[in-house]
């Protein structure tokens, strides 16, 4: 058991308002200025002196002699948890750097704020480097010290504006030696990247670079990411997923309202969250939608284009036989990779319409108004009759919109609207048959940005806060490729338990870009999960009946039960 003097002194830091400062934005909300004096609560082992409590050894969840064999100095490394308690004593000060990688998450600030005080409770002479616009500012030199009058403009705020992010990817050993000149030129001993899965991942295979070269600098990992998918039993969730999850919660509520109210619309609602479908399930859990597609049933289940829309009109007819021509439903925002045929059609196109092959130089000289027969005659007889299927808007779209690498960018697909435009095909021939005799108005809409940068809720300034404050607690204790760990969420923040998880834990080897490579497994919704379980129990309820839940905005003062609840997802997970 080793000890350390690990202490906050509260009083000092304190956030404070300065309006006078130079970097000020010139106007600030009355809401940001009050929400500025937050001091984020902390779990009660985090405060005063603190020890650390090595634990068991670990082993990744799969592909154990592989992944030790490409980790050999950050394999097996034991958990680590931070209990109150030990002696108090003198540590030198320490240079660390940090960065943003990805899309922006709620509470990205109050990490590099718990990350600041964390350093400085260890030595006030410690300094915070920020590295601009994500992994290319390491790897570009680019970095600002990130002194206490820049954090407290930033303390509570949404965004991650502060030093900005990016999506470079850090794989590359020339890109690492690039920035071990910055960190020796800074004198920094350690790097703090905040991301998701992916840059986890690089996060851990920079520590074991850095390690195996002797460097001394060491590397954290910090789990963010809205979509949630980066969890597991150590990681309950990532952050910014519970305040992005309410603001669309809210908005979702005031639509059901709405449809409600005038009952005259349904509302086609798809929502962020590139693969995994965490956050359409929350937002159902919290507002209980009349539909709700998972993306990860639809891939065990097998369903076609077809059935998806078979099931949507087949209850929006049934809705409408009670009278009721309104409604709301969630759709995932990755679901059509998830439907097999969509995913097998869209392989197909990418292959055939890849830049530099004859198929696309000939795509380019066929007439417009016949290209998409003569790619559906090109293709397998399977994928012709979902294209053809397709509205041709959407068909269009599959054969123009690439990205980068030639795949068709999936993320662009308006899915509201395909879903939309084939659930009114559907039910004009229901119509025809006799089997519907309702009127179907449709309002599209897609949450995604709306929530990225929203001022965190208490949940997410708290986590946030205590992941940086864990992660200079990691550093001071010369831990590299561990990820903060700040567990038992469903409690009271006194009583979360925080630590250290290392990464190589949670490996396993999986086939990326044509290699085997060592990955942090990506979390999908459990089909055999209490949260999809409880949604199964419901969803038939919420379908014909009216049981919309209407849950209003983000509440920052106020009573614990309205201002600090976790996610649905996580209660029901700890259930
Ligand atoms: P991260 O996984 O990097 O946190 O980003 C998540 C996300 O918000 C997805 O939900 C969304 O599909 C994507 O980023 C959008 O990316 P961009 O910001 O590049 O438009």
């Amino acid at each position: 058991m080793e000890c350390y003097g690990f202490t906050q002194h509260f009083d000092v830091l304190l956030p404070r308002f300065k309006p006078d400062k130079k970097f000020r934005m010139t106007k600030i909300s009355a809401l940001q200025s009050e929400r500025a004096k937050y001091q984020p609560k902390m779990p009660e082992s985090l405060k005063g002196v603190v020890k650390l409590v090595v634990g068991e050894k670990t082993q990744s969840i799969a592909d154990q002699a592989e992944i030790a064999r490409l980790f050999p100095n950050t394999y097996g490394m034991p958990l680590i948890t931070f209990e109150k308690g030990g002696e108090k004593k003198n540590y030198p000060a320490i240079n660390v750097g940090v960065i943003l990688s990805g899309g922006q998450a709620p509470g990205g600030h109050n990490v590099i704020s718990g990350i600041f005080d964390g350093i400085k409770a260890i030595n006030p002479g410690s300094k915070l480097y920020g590295f601009l616009g994500g992994p290319g500012g390491f790897v570009g030199h680019k970095y600002i010290e990130l002194t206490a009058d820049i954090i407290d403009e930033y303390r509570n705020t949404g965004g991650f504006d502060i030093i900005g992010s990016g999506r470079t990817k850090l794989e590359e050993e020339k890109q690492f030696d690039k920035g071990l000149e910055i960190l020796k030129d800074l004198d920094i001993k350690a790097l703090i990247i905040i991301g998701g899965d992916d840059s986890n991942t690089n996060a851990c295979v920079l520590a074991e670079y850095y390690a195996s070269k002797k460097t001394g600098i060491q590397v954290i990992g910090c789990p963010k990411t809205i979509d949630g998918d980066l969890k597991n039993e150590m990681i309950e969730t990532s952050f910014g997923f519970d305040t992005a999850t309410k603001v669309y919660s809210e908005l979702i509520g005031n639509i059901q309202r709405d449809a409600n109210s005038a009952k005259k619309y349904w509302h086609f609602i798809k929502l962020m969250g590139r693969s995994a479908s965490h956050i359409g399930l929350e937002c159902a859990l919290q507002t209980q939608p009349n539909i709700t597609l998972i993306s990860e049933e639809v891939a065990e289940k097998k369903e076609t284009l077809g059935q998806i829309v078979d099931y949507m009109a087949g209850i929006i007819a049934k809705r409408a036989e009670n009278g009721d021509n309104f409604g709301v439903a969630l759709i995932p925002e990755g679901l059509i990779e998830f439907i097999p045929e969509m995913k097998t059609l869209i392989g197909e196109l990418n292959d055939f319409l890849a830049e530099g092959t004859k198929t696309a130089e000939i795509f380019q000289g066929v007439k417009r108004s016949y290209r998409l027969e003569w790619v559906a005659e090109k293709i397998s007889a399977e994928s012709a009759k979902v294209f053809r299927s397709l509205p041709s808007g959407i068909a269009t779209q599959l054969t123009l919109d690439r990205d980068p690498h030639g795949n068709v960018q999936v993320s662009l697909i308006d899915t509201e609207k395909l879903l939309g435009d084939m659930v009114k095909t559907r039910l004009e021939e229901m119509k025809a048959s006799g089997d519907y005799t309702g009127k179907f108005g449709v309002q599209y809409h897609f949450f995604g940005y709306e929530g990225r940068c929203a001022a965190p809720s208490n949940f997410d300034a708290d986590y946030t806060y205590s992941l940086g404050y864990v992660s200079a607690g990691l550093i001071l204790h010369g831990r590299t490729g561990y990820m903060s760990s700040v567990r038992n969420l469903t409690a009271s923040s006194d009583k979360w338990i925080a630590g250290g998880v290392p990464i190589t834990m949670m490996m396993n080897m999986e086939q990326r870009h044509g290699l085997k490579k060592p990955v942090i497994q990506k979390a999908l919704v459990d089909l055999h999960g209490k949260p999809f379980k409880y949604f199964v129990s419901k969803r038939g309820e919420w379908a014909l009946k009216t049981c919309f839940v209407y849950p209003g905005p983000i509440q920052y003062f106020g009573p614990t039960s309205v201002c600090d609840q976790p996610t649905e997802t996580l209660k029901l997970e700890k259930e």
